[in-house]
């Protein structure tokens, strides 16, 4: 491996650097929102932007919610460059709705869609009318705006018992409504005025999906005359996200394949929606990442989804890293790695008792190193790089491009300092482009890394 005496920087902590990153961007790497729990995510394109509108899980007190979870209001989020999301607000709450049941906490998975110049936001929530003690229903609101604001429609959907509603519009101008009610999925026709069914609800079809335990959150898409259904389906434990396919947006479906398996530590839920933006698709889903400890406080995680020649969808294996090209003067959460050496690499939470804080990364043997894929510089002016570091015993890496052994940016020998400390040292010079880096640790010491930004 190359090395560069010129390179070699000592630890100098420097407080100002604190001052200038208070305006740092949280919302990039999986999870998406870092400052609030948000789940089963739609992701649409409206005028060339991203917008996200999921669910809103927030933490129960006693005798709110509905088997855990506690969902009282709908923000919504955009992005032009799927890394900085911004959150425009809560459009809809429990308590603004007429049909809705005041501080009923059952705001479920939404969709938005775009017909004759209006937005239609669809919403499960629990109606005030209960008819033999049942109450979920589907309803609408209306704007102008992708961000609202949204005006509820004074009544639900007649004709619509059940949760995680979705509409998807054909290339012939008609648009459907799909939803899922005692784990079937039905379908049905809506009219022009996008508020009311122009058909009787239909069960939909699936085909050799074999034995489940439960079944919901259709999400419809598209392409290239293949009819996609999606949805998260139990066999035995947890929710995996599969798909079926069909030549009719109605069905039959052919059940095809997994998405998306089910977690490993055992959050019940999934839920997702698939969007192309800019020549790639992504698959946008959620976990409980921020909230080991209880599944029903979930956060929204994306990453990119590949077809293969036949039309058929690649198994995704969820990401730390998630999606998106990192801006190298932003705040990089290396922790959001793309991947890391067997051994000798852990994270941990900054706060454990504030989750939303994220992650730092810790590196305990020589050699170990880290993998965090696409950071874009720019210009050819950086010179400096900033980080946030603990190192009680010292401890030494590199940063290199592209490899373990690519071109050297920046040899970092770290002081004996308790504490964690924001530190900055010289870098080589760096040709615009977008790279991966990569952190090798120098030393059997172990130190930690909670966050890396280049400078010019
Ligand atoms: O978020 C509440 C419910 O959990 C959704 O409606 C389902 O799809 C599942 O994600």
């Amino acid at each position: 491996m190359k090395t560069d005496k010129a390179l070699q920087n000592t630890f100098i902590p420097i407080v100002f650097l604190v001052l200038s990153l208070f305006s740092v961007n949280l919302f990039s790497q999986n999870p998406l929102v870092m400052d609030q729990f948000t789940a089963d995510p739609t992701v649409r394109v409206f005028d060339g932007k991203l917008y996200m509108y999921p669910s809103h899980d927030v933490p129960c007190k006693d005798g709110q919610g509905f088997i855990g979870f506690c969902m009282p209001d709908y923000h919504v989020f955009s992005s032009e460059n799927l890394t900085e999301w911004e959150d425009h607000g809560v459009i809809l709450s429990h308590n603004t709705v007429p049909w809705v049941e005041p501080a009923s906490f059952r705001m479920w998975a939404p969709d938005c869609v775009f017909k004759n110049g209006k937005y239609y936001y669809y919403f499960p929530a629990n109606s005030v009318e209960k008819i033999n003690g049942k109450g979920r229903r589907i309803g609408v609101a209306v704007s102008d705006k992708p961000y609202g604001p949204f005006a509820p429609e004074a009544n639900f959907i007649e004709g619509i018992w059940g949760i995680d509603p979705n509409v998807f519009t054909d290339k012939d101008g008609k648009s459907y409504i799909y939803w899922a009610e005692e784990r079937v999925i039905y379908g049905a026709l809506l009219k022009e005025n996008m508020v009311e069914l122009a058909s009787v609800p239909v069960p939909m079809k699936i085909n050799g999906i074999g034995r489940r335990k439960f079944i919901e959150g259709p999400f419809m898409f598209e392409r290239k005359g293949i009819y996609y259904m999606t949805f998260p389906y139990i066999p035995e434990t947890t929710e995996q996200i599969v798909y079926a396919t069909s030549d009719n947006p109605l069905g039959p479906f052919k059940y095809q394949n997994v998405i998306m398996k089910e977690w490993e530590n055992k959050c019940y839920t999934n839920h997702q929606s698939i969007v192309a933006y800019k020549n790639q698709w992504y698959l946008f889903y959620h976990h409980n990442e921020l909230s080991p400890d209880f599944d029903k406080n979930r956060s929204i995680k994306a990453d990119s989804l590949f077809f293969d020649k036949n039309g058929l969808i690649k198994e995704i294996i969820p990401s730390k890293r998630g999606i998106g090209v990192s801006n190298a003067e932003k705040t990089i959460q290396i922790d959001r790695y793309s991947r890391v050496s067997k051994k000798g690499v852990s994270t941990e939470f900054n706060n454990s008792n504030q989750t939303f804080d994220g992650w730092n990364v810790s590196f305990n043997e020589t050699n170990s190193w880290l993998q965090y894929n696409k950071v874009e510089f720019s210009n050819n002016k950086t010179k400096t790089l900033n980080l946030k570091v603990k190192s009680p015993k010292g401890g030494s890496f590199e940063v290199r491009l592209n490899a373990i052994d690519g071109p050297l940016v920046a040899i970092v020998n770290l002081e004996d300092v308790d504490g964690w400390k924001t530190t900055s040292i010289k870098t080589k010079k760096i040709k615009s482009g977008i790279y991966n880096l990569f952190i090798v640790s120098k030393s059997k010491e172990p130190f930690a890394i909670d966050w890396l930004q280049f400078e010019q």
